[in-house]
């Protein structure tokens, strides 16, 4: 007799670099014939984030909807204001309410995929259910390995030491420092208490997807899944890039413009969904970008959240830019759909702030990357990305916000960048062993269907 299709709960938490994965995840299972519900944390920070949610859902009427009304933030703590991580600590918080929600579903869940950041709140919730959890990364390989590490890392506070200039995980590449978010040595810090406390409980884990393929990161994968980064770990499932799903949002306008470009003539500028960058380095990439003499569409935030980003572009960057540039440039504010616009032919490189989804869009497509971290796990990616053969990480550039790089120096970069010809093959190898690992038998598909088939 036939089994029923399992019934998977799938959780993100906050952010749209968190919720993106997540749904693309829910969408691959509904490809695979399983019933989805998808529970939302209400409310969300950023309307981004509430636009996809409403929009996947009419766009996959099959997957069901559970409202988690996630508990108050606790009283403001002095050492974030921002207030994605004021999120993430909430939804852990009030992960423990999934469990009167969960039990009264028909069918019955049966197994729960929980983003990375909610897990400490949510395992307690797959015990009390008795159903596997899975885990779902949202970064690399590598950045997830020093993650699932960092309990043998933190001393009482929940901080690191910063004893030496590189930290030591065994079996993987030692950690400089300075890659790291520096949050991570700060005792008590809200946001590495939350990483902290997700970390201590993936060994719960069934397994850990992540949205990377293996040839992109093979030595990781091959580390912990040998178990020796932590005997005995959950497997990492790599089986990305994931797949868009079929969502038309965002500005459509990019799109025209990009079909009177050449081919590959253009950079695509982002630095994600929450990186806001100062006045004076907007007008200083401003410079560099028309030095460059390169086409550029750029897609400028000047605040985190964006509810918030309300300023014109002409405030921001001036009139006489805006006109003199008009047939070179174009500067959009607001949601673009990404994915669309890095399919696009005229695409030569993406100047990117290293967010992984941007990554492994980019690999998927053979874009060439020039990556410039502003924050979180941005560093890390970008040596991987770097490592892999994808594009460049011009280190001397530091953390974006943490001093003003000058526009000639911008210029420079992007022009070397897209004048290198190897690095664009390269790129281009990259995107069709991207595309092979997800095609049917390929490395990423076979992990797919091997967990769905253990659901
Ligand atoms: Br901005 C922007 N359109 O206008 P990352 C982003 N995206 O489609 P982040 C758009 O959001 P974290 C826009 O394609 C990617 O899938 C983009 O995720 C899409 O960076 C996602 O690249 C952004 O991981 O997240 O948002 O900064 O802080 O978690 O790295």
């Amino acid at each position: 007799s036939q089994r029923p299709p399992p019934h998977v709960a799938v959780f993100p938490s906050a952010e749209m670099g968190h919720l993106t994965p997540l749904l693309r995840v829910a969408a691959m299972l509904v490809s695979h014939n399983c019933s989805v519900t998808l529970i939302t944390a209400q409310p969300p920070v950023s309307a981004a984030e509430a636009t996809h949610i409403t929009a996947f859902l009419a766009a996959y009427p099959t997957i069901n909807r559970i409202d988690l009304q996630i508990l108050p933030p606790t009283p403001s703590d002095p050492a974030t204001s921002d207030p994605f991580v004021v999120q993430f600590e909430a939804i852990i918080r009030s992960g423990h309410l999934l469990t009167p929600l969960l039990s009264t579903t028909s069918p019955p869940i049966s197994a729960i995929f929980s983003d990375i950041a909610s897990v400490a709140g949510v395992c307690q919730v797959a015990d009390d259910l008795d159903i596997p959890i899975y885990i779902v990364s949202i970064t690399c390989a590598r950045f997830s390995s020093f993650v699932a590490y960092m309990p043998n890392l933190v001393e009482s506070g929940s901080s690191i030491t910063m004893a030496e200039s590189s930290i030591h995980v065994p079996g993987l590449v030692p950690f400089d420092i300075s890659t790291l978010p520096p949050f991570f040595f700060i005792p008590n810090h809200i946001f590495t208490n939350c990483v902290v406390a997700n970390s201590r409980v993936l060994t719960k884990a069934k397994g850990i997807l992540l949205n990377t393929f293996h040839s992109f990161e093979p030595e990781t994968i091959a580390a912990v899944n040998g178990g020796k980064v932590i005997p005995g770990f959950p497997p990492f499932l790599p089986i990305g890039p994931l797949k868009p799903h079929k969502l038309e949002l965002g500005d459509r306008r990019p799109l025209p413009w990009l079909d009177q470009q050449p081919p590959q003539s253009v950079v695509y500028v982002c630095f994600g969904s929450r990186t806001a960058m100062s006045r004076d380095q907007i007008i200083e990439l401003r410079n560099g970008l028309e030095g460059s003499g390169k086409q550029f569409l750029w897609v400028l935030k000047s605040r985190t959240v964006d509810k918030e980003d309300t300023e014109e572009l002409e405030e921001l960057l001036g009139n006489s830019f805006i006109e003199r540039t008009k047939h070179k440039g174009m500067v959009v504010k607001g949601w673009v759909n990404q994915e669309e616009i890095l399919s696009h032919p005229s695409i030569g490189v993406f100047l990117s702030h290293g967010g992984w989804n941007s990554v492994m869009e980019a690999a998927a497509r053979g874009i060439p990357m020039l990556a410039w971290p502003p924050l979180g796990d941005q560093k890390v990616n970008a040596g991987v990305m770097e490592a892999a053969g994808l594009g460049i990480w011009e280190k001397g550039w530091g953390w974006l916000g943490e001093k003003t790089v000058k526009g000639e120096e911008i210029a420079e970069k992007v022009r070397m960048v897209m004048s290198d010809e190897r690095l664009r093959e390269k790129a281009r190898k990259i995107g069709e062993e991207a595309n092979k690992a997800i095609e049917v038998g390929g490395s990423s598909d076979k992990v797919l269907r091997e967990i769905i088939e253990n659901l």
